[in-house]
């Protein structure tokens, strides 16, 4: 039975298995390669940097960036998927070393600016509102090192040109509160949210919550998913997990922590999500000790999860969790989560 549930990952979840002490472990595969791969994974869309949808955009004019983009629609129809959101990627140029929209040097912001535009256009041509903003090098290693009232006002100007740029796109602030950066500025849904109000476009600025993001700022993932949907304001998700307060892990759904899992997918069924027609991104990284013909199980095992908890979630007994509530004993209310997850 299908759950209704419509789903998405990035390219950048297929990779080559890097990591900061070590190279490549595993040969690349081919974009088109990726894309046959979702519909046999059982997704849906694609999620995109704006140089994953035009390779090398630095140095392309406006013109080209456009062909290019129609190009990567024409590949995108071709495999039966849609494009959920474009996220401009200013964290791996030179340029946006000190962070893009926050930078102390005002041509490094200008720059940030005109690359983000260039994502509103991508999208645009993807067929998509939505762009998402990761906040990367938006923050310091140290507070000394910029003025944080500036570097706030900076992204609302950012966001504002972005947003009078092209009246079409909706942006989507993912907040995490540090990696790269120490500390970084947004680092959490309500300042997401909070900042999408100080704009001049409230209503087109929402949130995406990321599961690792919120426990590396010692949040729960299924209390921010609720805060966002209490505002209308969660536009998608990138669910994970995440093995306590390290590095960010991106570890499968459910992997280090099924019962939060759980909560995640319950918040999601108690606010109608499917019925908003967004998607469920799976931002999941395969361990780097995978070998290459199986690694994107990750992948796959991450939506089966969230599939098997979806049923959970819809079996769970509605009137023991009434006579709990009603009768004040969360105790047995919690043994019969723990008996249901169980499968007593
Ligand atoms: C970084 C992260 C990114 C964004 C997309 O931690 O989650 O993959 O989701 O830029
Ligand atoms: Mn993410």
């Amino acid at each position: 039975m299908s759950s209704g549930y419509c789903f998405s990952f990035g390219p950048w979840n297929i990779s080559e298995g890097a990591d900061p002490f070590g190279p490549t472990v595993r040969p690349s595969v081919a974009f088109a390669e990726k894309l046959r791969l979702y519909k046999e994974l059982g997704f849906d869309a694609v999620q995109m940097h704006d140089d994953d949808a035009v390779p090398e955009i630095e140095g392309k004019s406006a013109a080209q960036v456009e062909k290019d983009a129609a190009e990567m629609k024409r590949m995108l129809d071709d495999e039966g998927l849609v494009a959920e959101f474009v996220a401009p990627r200013l964290w791996e140029d030179p340029r946006g070393v000190d962070g893009g929209y926050t930078a102390n040097d005002p041509e490094c912001r200008v720059w940030a600016i005109d690359r983000s535009k260039r994502t509103c256009d991508i999208a645009d041509v993807l067929g998509t509102k939505m762009i998402v903003l990761w906040l990367a090098r938006e923050g310091t290693y140290i507070r000394e090192a910029k003025n944080a009232i500036q570097a706030h006002r900076h992204l609302l100007d950012a966001i504002n040109a972005m947003l009078a740029h092209n009246p079409r796109v909706e942006i989507a602030i993912e907040p995490k509160p540090n990696e790269p950066m120490d500390q970084a500025y947004i680092p959490s849904i309500g300042h997401a949210i909070a900042l999408g109000q100080m704009t001049d476009d409230p209503a087109r600025v929402g949130g995406l919550i990321e599961t690792a993001h919120s426990l590396l700022a010692g949040l729960d993932a299924s209390d921010d998913m609720a805060f966002a949907m209490a505002a209308g304001k969660l536009w998608s998700v990138h669910l994970n997990d995440q093995n306590g307060l390290k590095y960010d892990q991106d570890k499968s759904f459910g992997s280090a922590n099924l019962r939060a899992a759980y909560n995640q997918v319950r918040v999601l069924e108690l606010g109608d999500y499917p019925q908003t027609g967004r998607y469920v991104g799976l931002d999941v990284k395969a361990m780097r000790t995978q070998k290459a013909d199986v690694a994107h199980k990750h992948l796959a095992n991450s939506k089966a999860v969230f599939e098997r908890l979806v049923e959970k979630v819809r079996s769970f007994p509605a009137d023991i969790e009434e006579q709990c509530r009603a009768s004040r004993d969360y105790e047995a209310l919690e043994m019969a989560v723990l008996d249901h997850l169980l499968g007593k």
